[in-house]
């Protein structure tokens, strides 16, 4: 039975998205929103009890103690469905990392048209960091030894991979005791996707060691590098203003919407539609320009570099083809549906696939070659210009934010205590002090399933208001971006006294934009910095911090909620548990949530939960921030000790008298 059709309000609490689904119903064309609602989810493989390893299945196991046909066991059928997330997920990112590795190997040897090393202190802090000599070095010398090292990473067979000299010394120390260190990246992933072949590794926890061993070769392997690489190419970011919101498309211009994750293309489109031949090229087709807009994650890359305004996160992607004014969508790889076609097909727009790895039947082909890559940004644009003269009626909703995104761990590093003492101890006295309580990272996707952007704005406003600092990636930094909380003075109105005074003092805002999904692994080295800093113990699992996934739907997800968890984190996914079992029908169908919890937690002093509703996840990010600072000696939180300085007590002394004023000021009336 179809469940029952929501309302645009149970849909979105995004008044753009609302204002495009009354337009997307009154047009007669369902999203992803109408078919999360005719599509009843299978329960059982839902709750990680179904397998379809092997011809002799699919096998549902839905009563107590029935196995497979092979005899596995319901807890080694969930260990075996997560892990082949996990690697899933892994590949993604690192696949996507090893594309830029081989970028910045053809940039250091000529042979990328248009791309230039732009950060070449970070390509000189980061190769250093290998040992790669970098005195008296042209940054060519240096990339292509970085790039070297970097492609060695994916194809390494024995040994550690090299970035994880990067995490804390004691957590380095507690993952070669365990033997999680990932040997190379993609030997890890193809192991997950041997061990779980039918008839192999069988024993839940011995595959979830793996898991953990294969999520650790993305979030500080393949991740790392593509940080790494799309900052020394395209710029390491620093805050800037930007827009987000579909409101950012425009009337009067050829709009291009530059959609999926990797940087490579869309940066040579934002400067390709910059160049006299393309702007005079547009007008001649009577537009006023290109304007250029991002959704999902290559929304956030360009955002925070050139900020190029962001059209929407996840959900938003089939929203900005309803507008009729989205003359091409430029995608590549990951989180682009593929109804987008089909969708595409009411209207003018072109879908343009762009990457060798993805093909969309119906989409226009044009394939990406680094080697060419200004030429072929160019030729893009020139079909969506050429497509301007067929756009029909438009609906663009009047909706836009304002935000400052760039908050990369540099920068975070340098705003703390200025170019000659950067570092990241005012943070820490805030949070010894008790001004800051603990840190959320609110990251991850939007899901149809659950009310767009609400359980992410949900916890972010609330944690906010109890004194916790908030930094955010992906489409949870967009949602955060829409509701006005990017930016400085705008968002501290929603946050608590003693967080305020210190945003107001630092003047930043009160949540941090810090990338995309890839750029998670900033969030690792702002915990590790935090570490070695001082104050807040020897381990990331030491610092009254949580992360929250609070609409998550990819297996990119699970994979960086596990690294981040073997990291030391506590990590909360809302929506639905992929292991949740049924524990009121099957008895111990939730051992290995349990596992994921409670025995993760004494290995490696993080743990992975599944909290369905938000007021629990936030009670549980309270009481674990509050846990771990009484583990540290810390204060204990008091919101009342703070609010009495700063800009906030400047605007109360505004009000008083002159005389009284003065007596508050300085103890007496000036003279
Ligand atoms: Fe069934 Fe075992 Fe085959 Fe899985 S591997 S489908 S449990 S027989
Ligand atoms: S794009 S992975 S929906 S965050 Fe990175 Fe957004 Fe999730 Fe895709």
């Amino acid at each position: 039975m179809p469940k029952e059709k929501r309302s645009p309000e149970q849909y979105s609490i995004d008044p753009a998205a609302q204002e495009m689904l009354i337009r997307a119903e009154e047009i007669g064309i369902g999203t992803a929103f109408t078919r999360a609602d005719n599509m009843v989810p299978c329960n059982i493989g839902g709750a990680g009890m179904c397998c379809k390893l092997c011809g002799m299945g699919p096998c549902r196991l839905t009563k107590d103690g029935q196995t497979g046909v092979c005899g596995a066991t319901l807890d080694t059928i969930q260990a075996r469905n997560l892990i082949r997330a996990i690697a899933a997920g892994s590949a993604a990112h690192s696949d996507h990392g090893r594309d830029m590795a081989f970028t910045l190997k053809a940039v250091a040897n000529g042979e990328a048209e248009g791309y230039i090393i732009r950060d070449v202190a970070k390509l000189r802090v980061v190769a250093a960091r290998y040992g790669i000599p970098v005195d008296g070095r042209a940054p060519e010398e240096i990339a292509n030894d970085l790039a070297d090292l970097y492609i060695a990473q994916f194809g390494q067979q024995k040994g550690e991979i090299a970035p994880i000299i990067r995490a804390p010394e004691k957590r380095q120390k507690l993952w070669k005791e365990l033997k999680v260190v990932p040997r190379g990246i993609d030997r890890e992933v193809v192991e997950a996707l041997h061990r779980t072949h039918m008839g192999d590794d069988q024993d839940p926890e011995h595959i979830l060691q793996h898991a953990v061993r294969t999520s650790l070769a993305d979030g500080w392997g393949g991740s790392m590098i593509a940080t790494d690489v799309a900052d020394i190419l395209f710029g390491t970011p620093a805050p800037l203003l930007g827009q987000a919101n579909l409101g950012v498309l425009k009337q009067d211009m050829v709009n291009v919407v530059v959609h999926g994750h990797e940087p490579t293309l869309s940066e040579m489109i934002v400067a390709a539609s910059q160049t006299p031949e393309i702007i005079e090229y547009a007008r001649a087709a009577g537009a006023k320009g290109v304007n250029l807009a991002g959704i999902c994650c290559t929304a956030n890359e360009i955002l925070m570099r050139q900020g190029i305004p962001a059209a929407g996160n996840f959900l938003q992607q089939e929203l900005a083809i309803l507008t009729g004014a989205v003359e091409a969508m430029v995608v590549d790889v990951q989180c682009i549906m593929q109804a987008l076609v089909g969708l595409a097909e009411n209207f003018h727009t072109k879908v343009i696939t762009t990457s060798p790895k993805v093909k969309i039947k119906g989409a226009t082909h044009i394939e990406f070659d680094e080697r060419h890559a200004l030429t072929i940004a160019k030729q893009i644009l020139r079909v969506a210009i050429d497509n301007y003269q067929n756009r029909g009626a438009t609906h663009i909703p009047d909706v836009r934010e304002s935000l400052i995104p760039g908050f990369s761990h540099e920068y975070i590093n340098y705003m703390l205590g200025g170019s000659y003492r950067a570092s990241f101890r005012p943070l820490n006295d805030a949070i010894v002090a008790g001004r800051i309580r603990g840190v959320a990272a609110i990251v991850g996707c939007n899901n149809p399933r659950s009310t767009h952007d609400y359980l992410h704005t949900k916890v972010t406003r609330e944690l906010l208001r109890q004194d916790v600092l908030v930094v955010q990636t992906g489409c949870g930094a967009i949602a955060s971006a829409k509701l006005g909380l990017l930016l400085g003075e705008a968002g501290l109105d929603q946050v608590g006294l003693g967080l305020r005074e210190v945003c107001e003092t630092i003047g930043i805002p009160p949540v941090l934009h810090m990338g995309s999904c890839v750029d998670n692994t900033r969030i690792l080295t702002v915990l590790t910095q935090m570490v070695e800093e001082g104050g807040l113990g020897d381990d990331i699992d030491q610092i009254p911090a949580v992360g929250l996934a609070p609409e998550w739907m990819s297996e990119k997800a699970l994979a960086i909620g596990t690294y981040c968890v073997a990291s030391g984190a506590y990590v909360m996914f809302g929506g639905s548990s992929p292991v949740s079992g049924m524990p009121d029908k099957v008895e111990d169908s939730d051992i290995v949530a349990r596992y994921l919890s409670e025995g993760w937690e004494k290995i490696y002093g993080g743990k992975l939960e599944f909290v369905a509703d938000p007021d629990e996840m936030i009670r549980r990010a309270l009481a674990h921030i509050d846990h771990k600072r009484a583990a540290l000696g810390l204060a204990e939180y008091k919101p009342e000790r703070f609010g009495r300085s700063g800009d906030d007590r400047m605007r109360q002394l505004e009000q008083l008298p002159l005389v009284e004023r003065q007596q508050a000021l300085y103890g007496s009336p000036v003279k």
